[in-house]
């Protein structure tokens, strides 16, 4: 990692310009793009996700770290070996139906897409049918629920048991999270798997995939 730890200071102080001069003077200096990728930048999210969940950092940080890595990605984009981006497979994310609450899932997005993952996002209010339609129409290898509001965990477990009665879970894993969600909610509801933050549920969602993962 030595030889990314300026690109490690700045992600992880959202100094998206100096990283992205980083990133640009690591290329030309005949740095390979996928071990930016995957040591400079994947690595240091990690990091990231974990001083989020020490409180080290907080919520504007990770997104502006987030954003840096958005922005870093781009310029490595055309120099990958193979497409990475989407690499670590599909996620279909929102924020199950009647929760309007979208800070957590926006961000929980934005980990999944430096861990790697092609997301797609619908938005907030969404109902079980479509989760179950966007799984079943991209094929995809995690499925993840956001819920803010008590009122609205209900949601979380129509949408598992349609999921299921669908047989769409042998393959999407069904990740759920957000403020009042806890592992026993998910163990209760059937659900694949619970994290408490953004960097742990990019953790989870890769930890999922990991087995069916081939490389390019
Ligand atoms: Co509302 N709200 N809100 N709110 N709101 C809460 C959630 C509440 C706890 C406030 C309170 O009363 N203390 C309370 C819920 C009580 C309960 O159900 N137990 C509440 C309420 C009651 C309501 C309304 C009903 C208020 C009303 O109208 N009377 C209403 C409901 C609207 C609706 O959804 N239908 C409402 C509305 C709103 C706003 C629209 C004003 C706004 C949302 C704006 C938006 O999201 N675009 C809002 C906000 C901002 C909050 C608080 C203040 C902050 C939520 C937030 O963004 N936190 C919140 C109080 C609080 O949490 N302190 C509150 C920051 C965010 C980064 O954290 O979302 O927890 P969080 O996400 C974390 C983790 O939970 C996790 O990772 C994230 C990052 O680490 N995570 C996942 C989230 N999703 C995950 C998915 C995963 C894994 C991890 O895997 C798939």
């Amino acid at each position: 990692m030595s030889k990314f730890l300026n690109i490690q200071n700045h992600l992880i102080a959202g100094e998206i310009n100096e990283l992205i001069l980083d990133v640009k003077e690591a290329l030309s200096k005949g740095v390979n793009a996928d071990e930016i990728l995957n040591t400079g930048l994947i690595g240091t999210m990690d990091i990231v996700g974990e001083k989020m969940q020490s409180g080290e950092m907080f919520i504007p940080e990770v997104l502006m770290a987030a954003h840096g890595m958005k922005a870093a990605v781009e310029i490595l984009k055309p120099k990958l070996s193979c497409d990475k981006i989407g690499s670590a497979g599909k996620l279909v994310i929102g924020t199950v139906k009647g929760d309007l609450h979208d800070i957590g899932k926006n961000l929980v997005m934005l980990m999944m897409e430096s861990a790697g993952f092609q997301v797609i996002d619908l938005g907030v209010d969404v109902p079980a049918e479509t989760f179950l339609k966007a799984v079943e129409e991209n094929d995809a290898d995690i499925l993840a629920l956001s819920a803010l509001l008590t009122t609205t965990m209900p949601m979380m477990q129509k949408t598992v048991e349609l999921v299921k009665e669908k047989g769409l879970n042998k393959k999407a894993k069904i990740i759920v999270g957000g403020a009042p969600v806890s592992q026993g909610f998910a163990d209760k509801i059937g659900a694949d798997g619970f994290a408490p933050d953004a960097g742990a549920a990019s953790k989870l969602a890769r930890s999922l995939v990991a087995a069916e993962q081939t490389g390019c």
